[in-house]
């Protein structure tokens, strides 16, 4: 059976490509997601690939991950990376390994973008590379 990858999105990357593009690209999360299911798909991975501007729906997502036997979440939190003990708690409730994944480097940026719950429990940590960073936490996924 094809091994399936969960790619959450949280707040505000819906509108991706419309603006600071120097921060994150020129590119939509729609193209986002077509690279990505074309190396999935190189790959022999599936992907359901979700945007959420709510917090309790990547709560929810990560719980379903773990129930479907996701193969691996790519977790992108947006701004929630940076406050959401629940996001931590979920992924530390959950056997699926999570990978995180941001377009920039928060650690580049301003002060409050440097502590990321999410690092705290996921297994590696991708960023500062835009789109390449989702495609690279892919092919992590199929190392794993
Ligand atoms: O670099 C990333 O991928 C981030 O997760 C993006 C988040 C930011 O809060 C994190 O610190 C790093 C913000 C996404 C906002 O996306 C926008 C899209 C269009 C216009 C403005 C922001």
């Amino acid at each position: 059976m094809t091994a399936t990858v969960f790619l959450l999105n949280g707040p505000n990357l819906n509108l991706l490509g419309s603006r600071e593009p120097d921060i994150y690209g020129s590119q939509t999360l729609c193209d986002i997601e077509a690279m990505v299911r074309d190396r999935a798909n190189d790959l022999g991975l599936a992907v359901d690939f979700r945007q959420s501007n709510h917090e309790g729906d990547l709560v929810d997502w990560l719980h379903e991950a773990q129930r479907e036997g996701a193969r691996a979440v790519l977790l992108n939190a947006g701004a929630y990376t940076h406050t959401s003990i629940a996001l931590l708690d979920a992924i530390k409730a959950i056997a699926v390994p999570v990978i995180e994944v941001h377009l920039s480097d928060p650690g580049t940026r301003e002060p409050f973008r440097h502590h990321s719950y999410v690092a705290i429990a996921a297994v590696a940590t991708v960023q500062g590379l835009g789109a390449q960073s989702y495609i690279v936490a892919l092919e992590k996924v199929a190392a794993l």
